[in-house]
């Protein structure tokens, strides 16, 4: 009685874990790598936007980066560079700078080269603190 008690809850349990590791395996890239539009650093904060949502591949995309300090202050100065890298996929990353375009607002222009799913690496260089590196991802689409 016992036996067959424990069996039918290691059944359950199996049947549960198969499920979560069906969902898991399922779940497309979207929701395994989902864009983080403001991101902690340790003098504030990182707001990300990007003109187009989904980007548009093989065209040049806005992105803004806004640095604001822990009084909500923008953080002005700074130099900004993002590279753009296919995710799980060797087909050439894009560089480029960001320049302040307003106090503490940094803008730049980038292109991701395929449609699919890409990471944005962001190095942050400030006189005042020491480089800061932060990543997002984010969806592109053919027009
Ligand atoms: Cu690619």
């Amino acid at each position: 009685m016992l036996r067959t008690r424990f069996f039918v809850a290691s059944s359950i349990m199996l049947t549960i874990g198969a499920a979560l590791i069906f969902l898991l395996v399922k779940s497309d890239h979207s929701t395994a790598y989902p864009f983080m539009p403001e991101q902690a650093i340790p003098q504030g904060e990182a707001i990300w936007e990007i003109d187009n949502s989904p980007a548009k591949a093989l065209e040049l995309n806005t992105f803004r980066i806004s640095l604001r300090d822990l009084a909500g202050e923008p953080i002005t100065d700074a130099s900004l560079r993002m590279q753009l890298d296919m995710i799980g996929m060797v087909c050439g990353d894009y560089s480029f700078a960001l320049t302040e375009s307003s106090p503490g607002v940094y803008e730049g222009e980038g292109m991701p080269l395929m449609a699919g799913r890409w990471k944005a690496d962001l190095t942050i260089a400030h006189p005042a603190f020491e480089t800061i590196e932060l990543s997002n991802a984010f969806k592109a689409v053919y027009d």
